[in-house]
């Protein structure tokens, strides 16, 4: 299928690996997209190194590139994609984009990583949560959120695939018609949940089983996300078909970086890898679908 469009993503830039704009940008391009990325942050390297250097977009700063955009008639997107946000001043802003590219748009789809955090733990300031419970979960037309994400923007406790089910419910009845959590941890092992409400009260839902890496990866979640969207806009009435694409693409990526750091000689649970993206195009333009959706 061929169907693209012009994707806004709001996202860091790191100049050193990818996470962010530099995990989402090259994947989207491959599949066809035009992208256009507002780097949110440019840091050196992501926040896992023993150190990093940089700076920070605000509010106004963010506000200002719209501004410009508007005043050449460049703000018709199809899609907003945004990930990691570390203020509240940010965020609102954000708001701001979505109604603004929607009063142009209407049509707009925005697609949302709500970055929170990870196994128990916060990496953004608590106050965010409420903010993207109540403003940012209700204007999203796709979520990703992880186990811990989706336990937070729900106030479930998550600890089976029903439950999981359950929350994918919760945030449809709060906004989103498309709800993909990536991974919950369950035995050792983890389980994508996808969920499609199509209409109100309705939801189609699957779920992939994947087996977990003995590795960390960084900027998974952001090519998760950005695989997505890229190809739930191609294929809009089956996200599991969306899903198994995506999955499979970033699970050929992974295998291809835990081998190529072993080769090196790497001990790969010391620390966090650097995706191999540019290595892994073949498979993102034409992924081999490994990795099926089960349908409940
Ligand atoms: P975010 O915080 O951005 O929402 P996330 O926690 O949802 O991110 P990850 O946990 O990085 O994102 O997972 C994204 C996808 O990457 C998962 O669906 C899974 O397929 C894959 N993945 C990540 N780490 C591993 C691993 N160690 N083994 C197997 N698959 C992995
Ligand atoms: N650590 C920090 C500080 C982050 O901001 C993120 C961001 O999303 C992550 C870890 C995890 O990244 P991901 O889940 O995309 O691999
Ligand atoms: O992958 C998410 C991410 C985004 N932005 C920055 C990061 C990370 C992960 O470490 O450091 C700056």
């Amino acid at each position: 299928p061929s169907e693209t469009g012009r994707v806004l993503s709001i996202q860091s830039h790191t100049v050193q690996g990818y996470v962010g704009n530099k995990s989402a940008v090259f994947p989207l391009q491959l599949l066809g997209y035009d992208v256009d990325p507002i780097n949110s942050v440019q840091f050196s390297n992501h926040t896992g190194y023993p150190s990093f250097k940089g700076q920070v977009l605000n509010g106004d700063q963010l506000w200002e590139l719209i501004d410009g955009l508007e005043a050449n008639d460049l703000l018709f997107y199809t899609h907003l994609l945004t990930g990691y946000i570390g203020s509240i001043s940010f965020l609102n802003t954000v708001l701001k984009v979505v109604d603004k590219l929607r009063s142009i748009n209407p049509k707009l789809t925005y697609v949302c990583d709500p970055v929170l955090g990870d196994e128990g733990k916060l990496y953004v300031p608590q106050e965010l949560v409420l903010v993207y419970r109540e403003k940012v979960v209700p204007i999203a037309s796709m979520l990703t959120p992880n186990q811990f994400e989706a336990e937070q923007l729900t106030g479930l406790r998550i600890t089976s695939e029903q439950d999981g089910r359950e929350a994918c419910n919760i945030l449809h009845a709060a906004g989103p018609s498309k709800v993909v959590i990536t991974s919950i941890n369950i035995d050792g092992n983890l389980l994508l949940i996808g969920s499609h409400q199509k209409e109100k009260g309705q939801s189609q839902q699957f779920k992939i089983l994947i087996s977990k890496i003995p590795a960390y990866f960084t900027g998974t979640g952001d090519l998760m996300t950005a695989l997505l969207l890229g190809w739930s806009n191609k294929y809009p009435e089956n996200l599991d078909k969306a899903a198994e694409l995506s999955v499979s693409s970033v699970q050929a990526l992974l295998a291809r970086t835990l081998n190529d750091y072993t080769k090196a000689g790497h001990d790969c649970q010391s620390s966090s890898l650097e995706i191999r993206l540019i290595q892994s195009q073949d498979d993102i333009r034409n992924p081999e679908i490994k990795y099926k959706a089960e349908k409940y």
